[in-house]
């Protein structure tokens, strides 16, 4: 017996009695990796890129949180996957031995496509500190929209590779707000365990956190908000820890502590290459094309999705264009990728049905930095590891959540540095601008005054308590609210509004979405981990129900 996809060309042909045994834990379906499966299927996939004139049973487009979840629970469920990126594949070193360069010297590995670094925290002591580079297809992408700069991962892996690695289950009475329309009991109790068990988060020995110099700033961090009453809490990361502990002992490579992170972790930082799509991989069904960007997704003449592909070289130039059939589709672009492309697809006729929600929702998770100048009593040390490991958290009663954030120069700065997630109700959206062929967002950067009033809560206080005052250096000349720009882009495909409650996107079936688009633009903390466990809820119900 076989099913054929809804609107497919019955490729996908696995029998549904082996899937209903063997995914009805989707834990359990680990062991269905090398099961037999359709022939058709097994012989779509072949090494290397992705070649003209594929057909393929499922394609996803983008390799961050929630593609490696759909790849790796898909695979180990029986079915070949091709996943496609626009970034590199990021698994060789340069000429200086290493894959990533460090936020010190950055060179051209550091930027998506910019002749000039864009660093977000851009001043020193008053002075510009962004420097030329080549171009480059590069691991940071900072894609300017008219009110703000979203900063994303481009590579294998997605923001997994560039990000501070910060994995935080929000607080479960403010689950309600983040995903309305899903059910918590199951999240908290199956998803967001199985999430964290596959990201592989840890948290930092408190002992250790005591005594290493490297922490200095956060011990601080802790000082100054606990004397003006406010919970400091530590939060998980995917870093492994003991690894940190032995680059401070002097026994291991440094990473995290030789200023390494928004270029990428050359070791410690568990990236969802180490974890999630190292798994994939295994289960030897699933190929990745990088430098591989989707243009294009519309119904094909006999079924499933015709999906145009540009192949890019290094410097960015299309180097070939190729066209492909997919039974299934999954947008996992994340929250600006995906949203754009759906908006484009829908305004340009290619996918025309998807429903007026698209480009809807969109938030900024209220992020906001800011610093404070210290006394010089109170030194934060000239080594900082560049890994977040604690924060305050003034939600209930002040809108914002703290990140005690490293200023890893290398050099004693007396400064506190905080990354504030805040409760910022202002949402936007993506539309489609015919003049230029572009996709607009109309985030204005006033919007931010929310979140700056949330932070001040925090900041304020302690200042007042502390005899302080902020830093005006580190985002401009008398500039102390980096107000520019987002880490935590969410929404654009909003979960049970442009699609239904598990991502479909119901007027093409077989298309998909399963990235932080589905989240209406705040989840209260960092987001990976929401986001990996939505996809984690998302992927079982899709596996169990439409194959
Ligand atoms: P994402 O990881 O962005 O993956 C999307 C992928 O799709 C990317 O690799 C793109 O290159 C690729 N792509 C886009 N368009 C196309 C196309 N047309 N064709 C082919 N490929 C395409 O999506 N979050 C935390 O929870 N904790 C943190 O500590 C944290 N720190 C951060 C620090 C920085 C500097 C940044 C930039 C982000 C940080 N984040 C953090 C946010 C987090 O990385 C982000 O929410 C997730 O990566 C989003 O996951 P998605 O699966 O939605």
């Amino acid at each position: 017996m076989t099913d054929k996809p809804p609107g497919g060309t019955g490729r996908w042909s696995i029998s549904r009695r082996r899937f209903i045994t063997g995914t009805g834990s989707i834990l359990g379906a680990a062991a269905l990796a090398g099961r037999p499966i359709g022939a058709q299927a097994k012989t779509a996939l072949a090494a290397g890129p992705i070649a003209n004139g594929a057909h393929v049973p499922v394609l996803i487009i983008g390799t961050g949180y929630g593609g490696s979840v759909a790849a790796l629970r898909l695979a180990q469920a029986g079915v070949d996957v091709n996943m496609i990126e626009m970034g590199m594949a990021w698994d060789t070193p340069g000429s200086d031995g290493k894959i990533f360069c460090t936020t010190t010297a950055p060179d051209q590995r550091s930027y998506w496509l910019r002749t000039k670094t864009k660093a977000p925290l851009n001043y020193f002591l008053g002075f510009p500190i962004d420097r030329n580079i080549s171009r480059y297809t590069g691991i940071l992408d900072a894609e300017e929209f008219s009110g703000i700069t979203v900063y994303q991962g481009r590579g294998v892996g997605g923001g997994s590779l560039v990000n501070g690695g910060m994995a935080v289950t929000p607080k479960r009475e403010n689950f309600g707000t983040v995903l309305p329309s899903v059910n918590p009991d199951e999240m908290y109790t199956t998803y967001y365990p199985r999430a964290n068990a596959g990201l592989g988060v840890g948290t930092i020995d408190p002992a250790w956190f005591d005594t290493t110099d490297c922490y200095q700033f956060a011990r601080v961090g802790r000082k100054h908000a606990q004397r003006s009453g406010f919970p400091f809490v530590f939060v998980p990361d995917v870093y492994d820890w003991n690894y940190m502990k032995q680059e401070a002992a002097g026994t291991a490579t440094k990473s995290a502590l030789a200023g390494e992170i928004l270029y990428g972790n050359n070791y410690g930082k568990k990236s969802l290459q180490k974890t999630y799509i190292a798994q994939a991989k295994a289960t030897g069904r699933v190929t990745i094309s990088p430098l591989h960007r989707v243009t294009r997704v519309a119904p094909a003449a006999g079924g499933g999705y015709t999906v145009v592909i540009e192949q890019l070289n290094t410097t960015g130039d299309v180097t070939a264009t190729k066209t492909v059939t997919s039974d299934r589709v999954f947008f996992a672009a994340g929250s600006v990728g995906t949203s754009k492309l759906l908006v484009k697809l829908k305004a340009t006729g290619a996918l025309p049905n998807l429903n007026g929600e698209i480009g809807k929702g969109w938030g900024d998770n209220g992020n906001v930095m800011c610093g404070r100048a210290n006394h010089l009593w109170d030194p934060t040390g000239s080594l900082q590891s560049t890994i977040p490991c604690a924060g305050i958290d003034n939600w209930a009663a002040g809108g914002a959540f703290a990140e005690v954030a490293p200023l890893p120069t290398g050099i004693e700065t007396f400064a506190s540095f905080y990354l504030s997630i805040t409760k910022n109700p202002n949402r936007a959206q993506f539309s489609w601008n015919a003049a230029t062929s572009t996709v607009d967002l109309n985030w204005q950067t006033a919007w931010k005054q929310p979140s700056i009033d949330m932070a001040k809560t925090i900041f304020d206080k302690i200042n007042s308590k502390e005899g302080t005052i902020y830093r005006t250096d580190l985002f401009g000349v008398y500039k102390i609210w980096g107000d520019h720009l987002t880490y935590h882009p969410l929404g654009g495909a909003v979960l049970n509004k442009a699609t239904d409650n598990y991502g479909r996107l119901t007027a093409y079936p077989g298309l998909y979405v399963i990235d932080g688009s589905l989240i209406p633009g705040n989840t209260s903390v960092n987001p990976f981990v929401t986001i990996t466990a939505l996809a984690e809820r998302n992927i079982e119900k899709i596996i169990t129900t439409d194959l």
